[in-house]
């Protein structure tokens, strides 16, 4: 009798073990990602990274010329962080929804490792019940049918599956694999994606994050930190937090934030950084502006007077900048040669502060 309870004792306090198994137990980052955390969290000291979505694959004019960058061509260096996104990796296709080859999108993001710079990637995947696009907000049970018993369900993990794929995939000729940012389910304080604040509850939201995390980490992908960013709905740290998975979920937060009046800028801008500042501060995460911008940079004086006095007083890793789309008219956020910014942007490159490739300098995975 002894004997058996203590076999059951055992047993039970096994599978405690087992069924308690935290996610964050799970997780075991290769030493270049942990590095790069490290190094994100130190960062700030030194300045605030430059970023560029899909800087490397094309700009204004022009696409897949091998080293070009529209950023490079006008200050000559290319920017500290490159974004790139993954949509319709999901599908099993061989091309993103910007219509780039995703061979094409690992050998930049290989490169931008092996030149020393940060990766981050976003994720426009389209509708998994409607078929539609990410914008496709037609139906607000979405979220909850990809969930655990949803009738999507199966499917979803198929294509969470595709992302595990994708990045189990960058590695370098020596089998390193590249660290990268990936930032899921963005911009979900708005109601345009069909992950946004009125297609889902709180808790469907926080859910549809530790399934992709759980998943991903399942799947061995072990070279990534993840970014949480809002846009810039969110009036205070409370309401920023609402949809926040958990502090051993995510390693850096930020917000999205574009221009349409400078009036609005500025004070959506002030609101989220103070924010983003006081949690990272009180959390030790590092804070981004993960996206912004202002389309067709229609102001010459943009990066010196309205992004650098905003930017200049926060300990922020870095600011990323939408693409320059050689597809869509007057869709750029980067400069390029000619462009009535240029020569501002010129000044903002020669801030101290303000960190490009040269200035990061490898410091990033040392
Ligand atoms: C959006 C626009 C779209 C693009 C998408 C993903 O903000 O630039 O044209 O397809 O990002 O890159």
């Amino acid at each position: 009798m002894k004997n058996l309870n203590w076999i059951a004792i055992i047993f039970i306090i096994t599978l405690g073990i087992t069924s308690c198994k935290s996610h964050t137990e799970n997780l075991e980052r290769t030493p270049e990602t942990q590095v790069l955390l490290a190094n994100l969290q130190q960062m700030p000291a030194n300045g605030v990274m430059f970023g560029h979505h899909d800087d490397p694959l094309y700009g204004i004019g022009w696409e897949g010329d091998p080293g070009r960058s529209d950023v490079k061509s006008v200050c000559g260096d290319y920017p500290a962080v490159m974004s790139f996104d993954i949509g319709h990796i999901e599908l099993g296709s061989n091309q993103s929804l910007d219509k780039i080859s995703f061979d094409k999108i690992r050998k930049e993001i290989i490169s931008q490792y092996q030149r020393g710079g940060l990766n981050t990637i976003s994720w426009h995947l389209d509708n998994p019940a409607t078929g539609g696009d990410s914008w496709d907000v037609s139906d607000s049970t979405v979220v909850a049918s990809v969930l655990p018993g949803g009738a999507n369900h199966e499917k979803f993990i198929g294509w969470i599956d595709c992302v595990a794929d994708f990045m189990n995939s960058l590695t370098t000729t020596d089998g390193t694999k590249v660290p990268v940012l990936f930032r899921p389910w963005h911009e979900h304080t708005g109601s345009w994606f069909w992950w946004g604040q009125d297609l889902c509850t709180d808790q469907e939201y926080k859910d549809l994050w530790m399934m992709t995390y759980d998943r991903l980490n399942e799947k061995g992908v072990n070279n990534l930190l993840y970014a949480y960013s809002p846009g810039i709905e969110p009036m205070d740290t409370t309401q920023y937090l609402a949809r926040y998975p958990g502090h051993d979920v995510v390693d850096l937060i930020g917000f999205d934030a574009y221009e349409y009046s400078r009036d609005q800028y500025l004070e959506s801008m002030a609101r989220s950084l103070a924010i983003v500042d006081s949690i990272g501060r009180a959390h030790n995460k590092p804070i981004a502006i993960t996206e912004t911008g202002f389309e067709a940079i229609p102001d010459a004086d943009w990066w010196t007077e309205t992004l650098y006095p905003l930017i200049k007083n926060y300990p922020m890793t870095y600011v990323l900048v939408w693409r320059n789309a050689r597809e869509k008219d007057n869709h750029y956020y980067a400069p390029y040669p000619g462009q009535i910014s240029a020569d501002n942007f010129v000044q903002f490159y020669n801030k101290p502060e303000v960190l490009f490739l040269n200035d990061v300098d490898g410091k990033l995975y040392q």
